[in-house]
């Protein structure tokens, strides 16, 4: 079985990817594309993910995008039900934690206030009430996910992947929160997810996938 995964660092989608493969313990050849050599949009990548994006995975020949597609993918290849596990029941919750994290936690709180702080040209002061509003609305969530851990993890003892989905996010909450002090977020973790997060920090394969550009 040949495996290439495309990465690109900081993604959040590609890093939910690279968890889950170290999580699974499946061999892959790791190709890291660079966003500011515009690595994605040159022919060769192109020809493998016409949306050229990150992350992208070619598996035998066969090449997909989109995370969560590739999630479900990884899951099946790997024996089964691991990154979704349990009953029907269980695995529409996973699903469901999922959507939540992208509809809720990131569209409506992490990312109005990466924009603020990081899309604006040069000199555009940003929107304090956007700010506020996202603010509000990360702490919400994340006291919302802190109440739907079960155990260690959101699905039990083992990470599952809505973890995978949710740890990026979270670990953009902590970077801005060092890098942006007017983002007000530095300390917001509610200590459910503060610890929760440091057990997916302690797992032995996470230091290899920490955005190496995050390191300073
Ligand atoms: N919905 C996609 C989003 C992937 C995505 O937005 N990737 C960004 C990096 S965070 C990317 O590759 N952007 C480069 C481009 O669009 O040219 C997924 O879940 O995989």
């Amino acid at each position: 079985m040949a495996l290439t995964f495309y990465h690109g660092h900081g993604s959040p989608y590609s890093w939910r990817v690279w968890l889950a493969l170290e999580h699974l313990g499946l061999p892959y050849e790791l190709k890291v594309l660079s966003f500011a050599d515009k690595d994605l949009t040159k022919p060769e990548f192109v020809a493998i993910n016409p949306r050229h994006q990150v992350p992208t995975i070619v598996h035998d020949g066969f090449a997909l995008w989109e995370s969560l597609a590739i999630l479900e993918y990884l899951d099946e290849i790997a024996g089964g039900h691991r990154l979704f596990p349990g009953t029907a029941q269980e695995r529409a919750r996973a699903w469901r934690l999922i959507r939540e994290d992208e509809e809720h936690l990131d569209g409506k709180g992490l990312t109005p206030i990466y924009d603020e702080l990081y899309k604006k040209p040069e000199g555009v002061a940003p929107d304090e009430a956007r700010l506020e509003a996202g603010r509000r609305k990360l702490v919400e969530e994340m006291e919302y996910f802190g109440r739907e851990l079960r155990g260690d993890f959101l699905a039990g003892s083992q990470p599952c992947a809505a973890d995978f989905v949710l740890y990026p996010d979270i670990a953009y909450v902590k970077r801005i929160g060092q890098k942006k002090p007017q983002s007000k977020l530095e300390g917001i973790l509610p200590a459910p997810i503060a610890k929760w997060a440091a057990r997916i920090e302690s797992a032995p394969y996470f230091d290899k996938t920490f955005p190496p550009h995050w390191r300073s």
